[in-house]
């Protein structure tokens, strides 16, 4: 027979361990585990594990969208986020999921209300923009999408778009206001990013004296290239060339204005053009936390890396579980998510002064 009291003093410790378990796997994980280097797979394995199960025990998962399914549509395009289907000749729908990638990857869990924020910050900037650039938008209003897509109305609502279908031009159109990333990487073997030459001198994530345009191609890789002013004219010819970065900066230029009087740092931003009947139009998404580096302008602290302003506490755990950062990518314990859910909703609010309709 067991002594009573000393079960119960077993179940209390088991308790306490499996709530340490559910509220932070990684954390827990790590008692059993702190060789230096990269996580082995049963330590992986572990991790998901109590990650399910605080997803189990967690009481108020939201639902999140992680596939389109729209059967009879043909799909035009899909992404490490979005898919886009074709409506008709000359439409596209564009839908946001909640997806959210790190370090190259999709991860297995979704963000509620990241795809809204997308779509609907998109949709804010377009309107900001419009005497500036035209653009793809059609609407976003599902009673007034083609009655093919009615029925669909609850995957769609708030995260979706009906857009011009235009050709493409092949060429990323980036702005850059900071240093970082690629640019910085460039500068420090350099001193110069895409043929532009600049001020030696310069630390991580400073300010430049002016924006910056930075073309770049997607390489066969997936990855994005950064390619010279002097590539671009050869690949689009050199009146479209002139027009791009023109609209580019002038668009950048009046968006991070707008954004440092909300407490946000556009670091950087890429865009994509199409041609139309309108002419030149901004298409795509534009000026979001996955186009765009956002910093929180109130931690910025030029001469080191900063931290994101919605990916931040997706990176930290993945480094304190020491993914391998190879496939299949792990689920985030339940906090991870709803605090980075948190992120996108307050950036939308922040820039935007409206509450996201949910
Ligand atoms: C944009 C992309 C995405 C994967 C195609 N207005 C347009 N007309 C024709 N094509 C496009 C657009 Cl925006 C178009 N992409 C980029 C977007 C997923 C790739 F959501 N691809």
């Amino acid at each position: 027979m067991q002594d009573p009291e000393s079960t119960s003093f077993a179940w209390t410790i088991a308790a306490a361990w499996l709530s340490l378990a559910a509220r932070s796997p990684a954390r827990f994980v790590a008692q059993f585990h702190d060789a230096p280097g990269e996580s082995s797979s049963h330590v992986v394995c572990m991790v998901d594990f109590f990650t399910m199960i605080s997803s189990v025990i967690a009481p108020t998962a939201q639902d999140t969208l992680l596939k389109t399914d729209f059967p009879e549509l043909e799909l035009h395009a899909s992404g490490k986020v979005r898919d886009v289907y074709r409506v008709g000749q000359d439409r596209l729908l564009f839908v946001a999921t909640d997806r959210i990638s790190a370090f190259d990857y999709v991860l297995a869990s979704g963000i509620p209300n990241k795809g809204k924020v997308l779509t609907q910050m998109s949709l804010f900037w377009f309107n900001f923009l419009k005497n500036i650039v035209e653009n793809h938008a059609v609407t976003a209003r599902v009673e007034e999408y083609p009655g093919e897509l009615r029925k669909y109305a609850d995957q769609l609502r708030g995260r979706s778009m009906l857009v011009v279908r235009a050709e493409m031009l092949p060429v990323e159109c980036v702005a850059r206001g900071y240093i970082s990333g690629s640019a910085w990487k460039e500068y420090r073997a350099t001193e110069a990013v895409c043929g532009i030459k600049l001020p030696s001198g310069l630390r991580e994530s400073d300010k430049l004296p002016e924006p910056i345009f930075t073309p770049s191609t997607k390489a066969v890789t997936g990855h994005d290239e950064n390619i010279s002013y002097q590539e671009m004219e050869r690949i689009v010819g050199a009146g479209p060339s002139a027009k791009l970065r023109d609209l580019t900066l002038k668009i950048y230029l009046a968006a991070a204005e707008y954004a440092a009087r909300h407490g946000i740092i556009i670091a950087d931003t890429k865009f994509e053009f199409g041609q139309t009947d309108k002419g030149i139009v901004l298409a795509d998404e534009v000026l979001t936390p996955d186009s765009s580096r956002f910093w929180p302008a109130d931690q910025y602290q030029p001469g080191q890396a900063q931290s994101s302003f919605d990916k931040q506490y997706v990176r930290d755990y993945l480094e304190e579980v020491r993914w391998n950062k190879l496939p299949p990518a792990p689920a985030l314990p339940s906090e991870v998510v709803s605090k980075t859910s948190a992120k996108y909703v307050d950036a939308y609010r922040k820039l935007t002064g409206r509450e996201l309709e949910v």
